[in-house]
Order: C-alpha cells, then sequence, then structure tokens
C-alpha cells in the first residue's frame, strides 16, 4: 500500500504477487542458468508471439538497445525521417547508428507524424520511416504504410507505448517491417527493463538474435559487429508473471483514465486525450494540452502548482527531441511548429492502476484550482 503523505507520481511500477514471482523463479535457482538465451527467455518469446498476435519476436534487455539493433539489423543508411516528439531514445538510436534523422512534424490531434508532411521530407538518401505510437495513440499506419510502397522505405514503428495494443483487432505489432515495444518499469507492461523486436521477416531476426549476442553466429564463427543486449531469465520471469495480469492491469487503467475524463472533460482551454476508432488502447498515458489564453494558466504554472502539493505529473515530451543540448545546431525545432507548440503546452497526469479515484478528484481539484478561484470572483 501507498503512505498516503508520500507524493503522486507520474507512474508507478505494477507488480505482480511477491509468492507468484518467486514460484516463478524457484526453478532459476535450481538450474544456475541465468541469461544467454535460456528457458525462460524461449518461453517468454513463445507467449508474446501469441499475445501480440505477431508471427516473430526478438528480446532484448531494454526498449532502446532492441531500437539500436534493428536499425543496424535492417541495414538502414542516409536519411530516416521520424518525429521529433518522443522520448530521446528514439533519435539517439538513429543518431547512434550514424544516421541522418530528418524530423517530420506532428498532426496537432494524437501528436504522432503528420502524414501530409511525409513526402515533401523523402530524398534519394531516405531509407526509412520511424514513426512513433506516441502515447499509445496509433499512427495513420495505412497512409504510412502506402507513402513507403511507393518510394521503396522500410517502415520501423518505436511502439514503446502502445503494447497490448490492437486496431481493428489486428495486434499493433503486425505494422510495418517491424516494431519494436518497451518493457520498462514504468510501461503498462513490464519485464522490470527489457524490450522486444517484432518482425515479419525471418532474415531480419536471425540478424537480431546475432547482433544481440556480439554477433556470434557459432562458437568459432563472429559474423556480425554486434554487442550485448540480451534479456536475462528474471527479466522473462517477471515478464511472464505481468502477461497473466495484464488483462486486469489495463482494466483498472481504464477506470482512472474514464475518472479523469468526467472530471475534466468541458473544461475550456484543456484538451484531452482521444482514442482513434477501433483502437483497443491500453491507457498508458493522460495527456492534457493547456492552452493558456483560454484555461488562464500555462503548463508550466499547473505544473508548479501539482507539484508544490506533491503531485508530480511530467512533461512528457519537453523538450522536443530535436531540441536537447546534445542536438543543439544540428536541428532546428522550429522547423516542427506543431510539435513545439505541444511540446510546451502538454502535462502528462499521473495514471497507474492503483491510483484512486479520490487521488483522481484531488489532482482534477488542484489542475482546476486556479479557474475555479477566477470563475467564483466573477
Ligand atoms: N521510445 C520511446 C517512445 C520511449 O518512451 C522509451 C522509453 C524508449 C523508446 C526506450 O525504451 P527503454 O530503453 O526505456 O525500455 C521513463 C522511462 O525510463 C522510459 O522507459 C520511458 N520511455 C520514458 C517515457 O519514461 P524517465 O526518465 O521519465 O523515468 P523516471 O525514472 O523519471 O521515472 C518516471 C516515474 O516512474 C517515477 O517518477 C516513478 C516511476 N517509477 C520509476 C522507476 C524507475 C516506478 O514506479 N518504478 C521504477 O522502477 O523515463
Amino acid at each position: 500500500m501507498k503512505d498516503p503523505k508520500e507524493p503522486i507520481l507520474v507512474t508507478r511500477s505494477s507488480m505482480p504477487p511477491l509468492e507468484e514471482f518467486i514460484e516463478e523463479i524457484r526453478p532459476i535457482w535450481d538450474s544456475h542458468w541465468l541469461t544467454n538465451m535460456g528457458v525462460y527467455h524461449e518461453r517468454f518469446k513463445e507467449q508474446l508471439n501469441q499475445f501480440l498476435g505477431v508471427p516473430h519476436t526478438e528480446l532484448f534487455v531494454n526498449g532502446h538497445m532492441a531500437l539500436e539493433m534493428a536499425i543496424q539489423a535492417m541495414g538502414l543508411t542516409g536519411e530516416v525521417i521520424t518525429t521529433p516528439f518522443t522520448f530521446v531514445s528514439t533519435t539517439h538510436a538513429i543518431v547512434r547508428n550514424g544516421l541522418t534523422p530528418v524530423f517530420c512534424d506532428i498532426n496537432p490531434e494524437d501528436f504522432t507524424i503528420d502524414v501530409s508532411k511525409l513526402e515533401a521530407l523523402i530524398t534519394d538518401r531516405t531509407s526509412a520511416i520511424i514513426p512513433v505510437h506516441v502515447y499509445g495513440n496509433l499512427c495513420d499506419v495505412d497512409t504510412i504504410d502506402a507513402i513507403a510502397k511507393k518510394h521503396g522505405l522500410k517502415v520501423f514503428y518505436d511502439a514503446a507505448h502502445a503494447f497490448g495494443e490492437r486496431y481493428h483487432g489486428k495486434g499493433v505489432g503486425t505494422f510495418g517491417d517491424a516494431s519494436m515495444f518497451s518493457f520498462h518499469a514504468t510501461k503498462v507492461f513490464h519485464s522490470i527493463e527489457g524490450g522486444a523486436v517484432c518482425y515479419h521477416d525471418e532474415a531480419l531476426g536471425k540478424e537480431l538474435y546475432k547482433l544481440k549476442n556480439f554477433g556470434i553466429l557459432s562458437e568459432e564463427v563472429i559474423d556480425g559487429v554486434g554487442a550485448n543486449a540480451k534479456m536475462n531469465e528474471f527479466q522473462a520471469a517477471m515478464g511472464i508473471c505481468n502477461l497473466r495480469h495484464l488483462d486486469e492491469e489495463i482494466a483498472k487503467r481504464k477506470q482512472v483514465f474514464q475518472h479523469y475524463m468526467s472530471r475534466l472533460q468541458g473544461v475550456k482551454g484543456l484538451r484531452l486525450p482521444a482514442h482513434k476508432p477501433g483502437l483497443e488502447s491500453n491507457y498508458a498515458y493522460f495527456p492534457v494540452i493547456f492552452e493558456e489564453e483560454v484555461f488562464g494558466e500555462s503548463r508550466d504554472q499547473v505544473y508548479d502548482r501539482l507539484r508544490s502539493c506533491g503531485i508530480i505529473a511530467r512533461k512528457y515530451f519537453y523538450p522536443l527531441t530535436n531540441a536537447c543540448d546534445c542536438y543543439k545546431g544540428r536541428f532546428s525545432p522550429e522547423r516542427t511548429p506543431t510539435a513545439l507548440k505541444i511540446s510546451m503546452q502538454v502535462l502528462t497526469l499521473p495514471l497507474y492502476a492503483d491510483l484512486s479515484l479520490t487521488d483522481v478528484d484531488r489532482i482534477c481539484q488542484i489542475v482546476l484550482e486556479q479557474k475555479s478561484e477566477k470563475v467564483g470572483l466573477t
């Protein structure tokens, strides 16, 4: 149980029952087999294929290494079109592969890549599109697919936020050439740290498997410049336990999400999340856009007031990745004006399975405090 005096953070890892996890890891103790694609690794992979409805999955130590290795394994070159409205991992993975990210603006409705601006960014150096299902909002996968096919480009989705979602019954991991999921402790579904790449082409799988294990093909043949990005047995065991509880996890999140909606809907100057028709959401985040001119307060003012009351909301995703200090002078965020504006208006409110509805009421009351005072005065 959480101490009511403790601050409320943006999220809180869900844990399986301790006894269940202990039972799960007992055989690992007995076998002394801890990593390097053991029994749990293989079992977890099979369960994920089934659950996600994807043909193949490769597991990784974390989502970031999954991104980096998949970009390498896909043999991408030159320029990659992507979004700056994401966690910095997406951009770093492209740059660390020696590629140039070309930033496409986002659409103001669901903050995914603006497909109407994609084609103008394609050059003869473009090899791929790496869009992000940000907050679990599904990109316009059909248009992206059509553009990619027309120009002979690969599509690799950063689906870090979209685990467990389905679109018109199809698992989100089936779109594009491949998709990456993050199983970090802060996610709807986690394996403490962890990540996966779901893909269609078996040849890509062989490359991924090799690269995450130093490029080792067999005891005496090393034919790839790989690294170490293997998921260990304890991570896989945690994933297996959490997968059993995922439906319950998402149902609880949905309740919290709907309670926020009931409290904040209709407030002038606030824009609340909306899900695409046909999407079975995982309720990963609750991003709110604060339109200062109408709401009367800026995102930063609300952030500060919440913080002073022990509520730690987060400015996901500010700064834009093309505005990060490490990229200063290299990219210009002004070229993605919608993303720039949204990054200065958005605040993601606390959302996790065990967040009580009373806490949601308190958070909403603090968010609306100034506004109600002003209304009271007039
Ligand atoms: N692509 C995208 C679009 C991503 O969002 C991410 C990760 C990646 C790629 C890379 O995947 P990974 O390599 O991480 O698998 C957090 C997460 O660390 C990160 O996984 C996530 N995105 C990002 C959006 O959020 P921070 O720096 O905000 O985390 P931190 O430590 O401030 O934690 C946030 C809150 O979570 C804490 O206030 C409390 C709670 N928490 C945190 C930890 C570490 C827990 O309840 N338990 C915990 O163990 O990045």
